[in-house]
């Protein structure tokens, strides 16, 4: 009778089925978390910003971005898997089953930006083809004085020069351009870093702007190999990336030196990407205010409270917001936007 009644009350255990792993997440965690970050086995890479690009041991990068608003913040991507350390020629990478997190810093030295950018995306090449890691997804490319003339020739140009005569232009390459950022530092290094996969994403084009890989050649002689967006998914979740987008349409600078028309230009860009990207793959957000993280690269400090103030009234709190100062790469730009989402916490 006792042993009946006790034995009605066991409770079988209900989640009995393994939670499906996390193939990769963003988090913004404060400062004080690096130590736990650092010895985290699970991290793939922690971004940080600061006044010189550094690749400062196998997790941390310092971005040479100092962080205007949100310095109290490390950007952190994370994983579920054991990822493997390991260096491939001049990169540094972490990877897992599904995905290759790689890094690679070059001193400017005395080579053009234009040898420096194609080695490195030669090298890039070379690691997504030895390690089978084929689909890039997302790239970000820090440059030295983006806007200084070398030889007659702007170093964002050179830089575009150097990666298309690395990247494989074989028929229909642009519908795989990966998600990109291309900003300007004041150190002298050029920093790329990436993470690329097995599988393919699906590449977001913004009908309100030439995609850059058809600009008029007046741009850069060769054309800017990227995608405006990158949608991927990850396991059960799907990440949006926006690339670095600036107040352009069609191919031209709009509002020029008209700081707060150029941001709501930026963040009418990323609208239309989100929701291109809704439609495309079923993201399930609909507008900038539902990202996970925006970073706001700004030439003039001077400009920050009021980007800020505009920002929040615009987007809400919570989206994260980081706002780093940086060089732009046409000079009648104010600021660039990036963004990231991945996927409903
Ligand atoms: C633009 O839309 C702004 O060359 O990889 C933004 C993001 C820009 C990436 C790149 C350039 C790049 O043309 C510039």
């Amino acid at each position: 009778m006792l042993s009946g009644l006790l034995d009605a009350k066991i409770i079988l255990p209900m989640n009995t089925r393994p939670r499906q792993k996390t193939l990769l997440d963003i988090q913004y965690r404060l400062r004080e978390m690096l130590p736990d970050t650092l010895s985290d086995p699970c991290t793939l890479a922690i971004i940080d910003f600061g006044d010189q690009s550094q690749i400062s041991n196998d997790k941390q990068i310092i971005v040479g971005t100092p962080a205007l608003a949100g310095s109290d913040l490390l950007e952190v991507w994370r994983t579920d898997e054991l990822p493997e350390n390991g260096k491939l020629g001049d990169i540094h990478y972490r990877r897992t089953s599904t995905l290759i997190f790689g890094r690679i810093m070059v001193d400017n030295g005395n080579d053009s930006i234009e040898s420096i950018t194609q080695n490195i995306y030669q090298q890039i090449s070379r690691l997504q083809q030895e390690l089978n890691y084929p689909q890039m997804i997302r790239m970000w490319n820090y440059l030295p004085w983006i806007n200084r003339h070398d030889d007659g020739m702007e170093r964002y140009q050179s830089f575009c020069v150097g990666r298309h005569q690395a990247i494989d232009t074989s028929r229909g390459f642009e519908s795989h351009l990966s998600a990109a950022t291309a900003v300007g530092t004041h150190d002298n290094n050029v920093l790329v870093y990436f993470i690329a996969a097995r599988e393919d994403g699906i590449q977001i084009e913004n009908p309100l702007q030439v995609s850059a890989f058809d600009y008029p050649a007046r741009y850069a002689p060769k054309s800017p190999a990227f995608s405006r967006a990158m949608v991927k998914q990850w396991g059960k979740s799907k990440h949006l990336y926006i690339s670095g987008t600036a107040s352009i349409l069609g191919h031209e600078t709009r509002h020029k030196n008209k700081l707060l028309e150029q941001l709501d230009e930026c963040l009418n860009n990323m609208d239309v990407l989100v929701a291109e990207a809704h439609v495309q793959t079923g993201l399930g957000i609909s507008d900038t205010s539902q990202l996970t993280a925006i970073k706001i690269y700004l030439i003039d400090e001077e400009n920050l409270e009021a980007v800020l103030s505009h920002v929040r009234k615009r987007l809400g709190n919570e989206v994260e917001v980081l706002i780093l100062s940086a060089d732009i790469c046409r000079e009648d730009l104010l600021l660039e936007i990036e963004g990231v989402y991945s996927g409903k916490k």
